[in-house]
């Protein structure tokens, strides 16, 4: 028996409604998004996404690249275009996505072949699909001008689908596909739930802080040192110390609160505070 297994895996169902609404409507879809976070540009890659999208012309849409390693996030673009792929990295915050928009106006052919047919031209229809938390919303809104206008509804296969107009050219399904990476790997559970693409309660929470810390002090430990003091890491409970008293984490009695210091922790990364990290390294899964 495997609890943690069964405990990741929820929402099956949901997944597997997803997945359908997917496939029967794939038809009507020319381009996927498939978004996914720069800090684990494995963990959080749906492996099965061409079981679902099949052929489909997709571009990899690398958010979060604000908070990452470059020289290791980069190592996965560059394997990532080796196996054909197009990738556009982004800081969904500050960054214009013109470089996207001109991606998926140059990789679509489909109005070339439709004046052949002799059909009118069309605009390319867009589905955004990616697991929970990686920026999906962030970037429909920011693919969509402010006066969001429906285009009128295309017939799907069990319901109507609502496209919302991105410019003259492009337009998108409203609902983002969201879909839940299999987790077969410890570590990718660790890594979801670390990077808050998982809630953390899926994963025992401790396990969850101690991966945390051993990660950083293995590939940052600047990262530890400068922010919560800790040099070394030989003691979880020690160092749990250190960063409860050093952020005033303390209960009556002068005793660490170690749920603060876990929220403090979480809450870091969620904010953006810790940065320039990447959980998924390249040498290790690839080299
Ligand atoms: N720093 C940074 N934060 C980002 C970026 N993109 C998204 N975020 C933040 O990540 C969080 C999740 O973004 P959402 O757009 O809600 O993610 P989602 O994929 O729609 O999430 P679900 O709807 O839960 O599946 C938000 O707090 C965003 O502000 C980015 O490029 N850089
Ligand atoms: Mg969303």
């Amino acid at each position: 028996m495997n609890d943690n297994k069964t405990n990741i895996n929820y929402y099956p169902g949901h997944m597997a409604k997803t997945k359908r609404l997917i496939k029967e409507n794939l038809n009507f879809i020319d381009v996927v998004y498939e978004v996914i976070d720069s800090r684990m540009p494995y963990s959080s890659k749906i492996s099965d996404i061409d079981n679902i999208i099949k052929d489909k012309t997709k571009i990899l849409v690398m958010t979060k690249y604000d908070l990452c390693d470059k020289v290791e996030t980069d190592k996965w673009i560059k394997y990532y275009e080796n196996q054909g792929y197009k990738v556009i990295k982004c800081n969904l915050l500050n960054d214009n996505i013109k470089s996207l928009i001109n991606l998926t106006l140059n990789i679509t052919d489909i109005n070339e072949k439709r004046k052949l047919k002799g059909m009118k031209e069309r605009k390319i229809r867009v589905l955004i699909i990616g697991i929970p938390n990686v920026g999906k919303s962030t970037l429909t809104n920011k693919l969509v001008s402010k006066k969001v206008a429906k285009v009128g509804n295309t017939p799907g296969v069990t319901k109507n689908l609502n496209w919302i107009r991105i410019n003259n050219d492009i337009e998108l399904l409203d609902t983002p596909g969201i879909l839940w990476p299999k987790i077969e790997e410890e570590q990718v559970g660790l890594n979801l739930a670390s990077l808050t693409a998982i809630k953390e309660e899926v994963l025992p929470l401790e396990d969850v802080i101690n991966y945390i810390i051993t990660t950083l002090y293995k590939y940052y430990p600047n990262i530890l040192k400068e922010r919560y003091g800790v040099d070394n890491i030989d003691d979880f409970i020690e160092v749990l110390d250190i960063i409860g008293k050093k952020r005033g984490c303390l209960q009556k009695g002068n005793i660490v609160d170690y749920d603060k210091v876990y929220s403090i922790i979480l809450k870091d990364i969620k904010d953006g505070i810790i940065k320039n990290i990447t959980f998924d390294r390249y040498d290790e899964l690839k080299g």
